[in-house]
């Protein structure tokens, strides 16, 4: 890979080869593109995400679009996702109308590859590995990692968060104990000013999942935030005509605690939402294998839908 364009989004790729898209984006793209470091791994590894703006040196904060993608190690379409939705907007600002006008009004901060240490174990041992590598030092010290969708601090381990650290979904020893999740929480609280829309990539369900987690009480702007869900759901479909259903993740899925959704809606953030990808949940889909011919078409439902919350968020 010499040019970022050398990038090929319809593969899914090694963390390295991530993250060598995203240097040479930052090196080739700098008038749009700033590479930010957000966190290092329990093994070592850097976590970067993207600042994406209009051409022009540091114009003045937006209200932004955020995107996180590959919290959990085996759900690959996440990653791959985000990874095309930067190299879209990078590619297709001042041709593609909507790329561009979405651009104008909101700064885009991604960050692709939030487990590269769960995203490499699935990878090369385990494919269905699901959370974090870190190690446990008190019991059960042989299980490794925590699930880092239940490590944030806001309703730490309340209803469907596990203790034990051989668990699927274990908490973590303490709020924040994995270095991604601190980094990011760091990330997200300092380094962006004015977040407007946040957006989790997770797989799969079709799904777009508000807060809480925690509770299956209803936030207090929930009827504003089943109306951008519901025009995103139809702009997915005018897309690919797929069809993704939505409510609050605790009456779609499960009570889940110290999700990243419950930390940036305790946080203020008008719109936010836990997106299942593809597949359907039907016991005959791919699941989490789904086959790379389908990672164009799940990002370009992905783009519409972010649009339609951008324009919906701008509306009001
Ligand atoms: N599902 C999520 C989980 O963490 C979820 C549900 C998604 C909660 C997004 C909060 C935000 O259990 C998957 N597939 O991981
Ligand atoms: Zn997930």
């Amino acid at each position: 890979m010499k040019s970022w364009t050398d990038f090929d989004t319809n593969s899914y790729h090694s963390y390295e080869e991530m993250m060598k898209f995203m240097k040479l984006l930052g090196e080739q793209k700098s008038d749009m593109v700033e590479v930010l470091k957000v966190a290092t791994s329990s093994e070592g590894r850097t976590i970067y995400g993207v600042k994406i703006h209009p051409p022009g040196a540091s114009p003045p904060e937006k209200p932004s679009i955020i995107v996180d993608a590959g919290v959990h190690a085996r759900e690959w379409i996440a990653p791959a996702v985000a990874l095309f939705l930067i190299r879209k907007i990078v590619s297709e600002y001042g041709s593609n109308p909507r790329v561009t006008a979405n651009l104008d009004k909101f700064d885009w901060y991604i960050v692709p590859q939030v487990n590269p240490d769960g995203y490499e174990y699935s990878r090369i041992s385990d494919r269905l590995w699901r959370k974090t590598r870190s190690k446990n030092t008190t019991v059960n010290r042989w299980c490794m990692g925590a699930d880092a969708n239940r490590n944030w601090g806001y309703r730490w381990g309340e209803a469907g968060a596990n203790r034990t650290p051989c668990s699927n979904i274990y908490m973590g020893s303490h709020p924040y104990s994995e270095p991604e999740i601190r980094g990011l929480k760091d990330f997200f609280t300092w380094q962006i000013a004015n977040p407007m829309v946040y957006i989790s990539l997770h797989s799969y369900g079709q799904l777009l999942l508000s807060p809480w987690g925690y509770t299956n009480e209803r936030t207090e702007n929930y009827q504003d935030q089943q109306s951008a869900a519901r025009e995103a759901a139809q702009a997915i479909k005018n897309t690919t005509g797929v069809s993704y259903s939505y409510g609050t993740i605790s009456e779609m899925m499960y009570p889940a605690s110290g999700t990243s959704i419950d930390f940036m809606q305790h946080r203020g953030v008008p719109y936010i939402y836990g997106v299942e990808l593809r597949p359907t949940d039907n016991p005959n889909s791919f699941a989490f294998n789904l086959p790379p011919s389908y990672i164009r078409a799940t990002g370009d439902e992905m783009l519409a839908a972010l649009n339609a919350i951008g324009d919906h968020a701008v509306k009001i």
